[in-house]
């Protein structure tokens, strides 16, 4: 029987405040309206950003359902949906490509005005799809993966490769595209270039994947948990440093063990203080160094400003820099073609319903990513 046009009843899993555990749920899911595609998910990863926006570190309205690292298949599609159809295989895009706005038409851009960073959790028209116990649940990052069934925007999903595993790409909707991008799009590291990564999860073994295919011949992994080095080496990392090992900063740590050579320098925690320690890591006059972990939101940051003088340049990296829907189908066939492995960022996969298992495992520093599967 049909379910296009009707309200699903599924399972999602809800948190109904800050600091809230997550709780499965039955909601229902409203049919797509114009413009929008209902999506059933088969895969979703457990990123950092979905527990952020639980302590409130990254904006969302409660109730809510997180998650944004994800593959589904379309459901049902919306009035006026041109591209995609029921039964396409795709990707939800916490980084839409509307294709109209000032970030969309630049070719130096990926910033789609329609991204949802600011925690607003409601769909173009202002309102959310999702119901739970009479009363309205938000949306998270344009995609809310945590569900058996989202509606998305029909600009934030693209299709990919129906033959793509979707428990392994869905880590295409966010830290491998992330990660990968950061080094290729945002930093442009280069042949023979030394790199220095801090932060050693889902992004930041992405990233050293990106400063590997890019060609680095040096890259210093550095992380608080030395249980994430053996996976580091294992994708890319040359050496791995512990800050915990040393009194002194990193950056001073770094000028000594590479002759004050460092390329290119990535933040893939999401603390200031490591932010102000990677810029000063790389070379006072031509580093680069990329803040890809997620800024904690209402705070403030202090810096010497010499360490931008002297020539340095900072920048920061959303998704990567990927034109999502442009992009992530070629990224997809380049996995399918063997280009990358995801294999090593991996370390569980478990049934939807064991999601708080999934994020104690983050919070513990024991997994890397965590796909959850329907
Ligand atoms: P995850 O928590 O898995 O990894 C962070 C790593 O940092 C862990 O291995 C920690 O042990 C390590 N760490 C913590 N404190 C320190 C420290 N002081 N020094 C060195 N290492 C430390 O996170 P993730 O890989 O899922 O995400 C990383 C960040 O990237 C996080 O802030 C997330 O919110 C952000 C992000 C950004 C974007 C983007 O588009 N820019 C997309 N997705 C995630
Ligand atoms: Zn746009
Ligand atoms: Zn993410």
């Amino acid at each position: 029987m049909s379910t296009s046009g009707k309200v699903i009843k599924c399972k999602a899993a809800v948190v109904w405040g800050l600091k809230q555990p997550f709780s499965i749920e039955e909601v229902e899911v409203a049919p797509p309206k114009a413009y929008e595609v209902r999506v059933k998910i088969l895969a979703t990863g457990i990123c950092r950003t979905d527990n952020n926006a639980t302590i409130g570190a990254m904006p969302a309205k409660f109730p809510v359902i997180l998650g944004h690292e994800a593959t589904g298949i379309i459901e049902s599609i919306g009035e006026g949906v041109t591209t995609l159809k029921p039964g396409d295989k795709v990707i939800p895009l916490p980084v839409p490509q509307c294709g109209f706005c000032p970030g969309c038409i630049s070719p130096h851009s990926n910033y789609c005005e329609k991204i949802d960073i600011i925690g607003r959790g409601v769909l173009a028209d202002g309102t959310s799809r999702f119901t739970c116990k009479g009363k309205p649940v938000y949306h998270f990052m344009n995609t809310s993966t945590f569900t058996e069934y989202t509606v998305v925007e029909e600009c934030a999903v693209v299709k990919i490769d129906a033959a793509a595993p979707p428990e392994k790409v869905c880590l295409f909707g966010c830290a491998f595209s992330t990660g990968y991008g950061a080094a290729i799009n945002t930093a442009k590291v280069t042949p023979g270039s030394t790199c220095a990564v801090f932060g050693l999860g889902g992004v930041g073994l992405s990233i050293i994947i990106g400063c590997k295919v890019a060609g680095a011949s040096r890259i210093i992994a550095i992380d608080i948990n030395p249980r994430k080095f053996e996976k580091a080496k294992a994708v890319g990392a040359t050496e791995c440093i512990n800050p915990k090992d040393y009194t002194k900063p990193i950056s001073e740590v770094l000028k000594e063990k590479t002759g004050n050579s460092v390329e290119y320098t990535f933040e893939a925690i999401g603390h200031l203080d490591t932010m102000i320690d990677a810029l000063a890591s790389c070379h006072k006059n031509y580093g680069t160094s990329v803040v890809v972990g997620d800024p904690p939101s209402s705070t403030m940051l202090t810096y010497d400003p010499m360490l931008l003088f002297t020539g340095r340049t900072w920048k920061g990296c959303i998704f990567g820099g990927w034109k999502t829907r442009n992009d992530l189908p070629k990224l997809v066939s380049d996995f399918m073609a063997k280009k990358f492995d995801l294999d090593q960022l991996i370390t569980h996969v478990l049934p939807f319903n064991k999601i708080k298992d999934g994020f104690s495992l983050l919070n513990k520093g024991e997994s890397i990513r965590t796909v959850l599967t329907f």
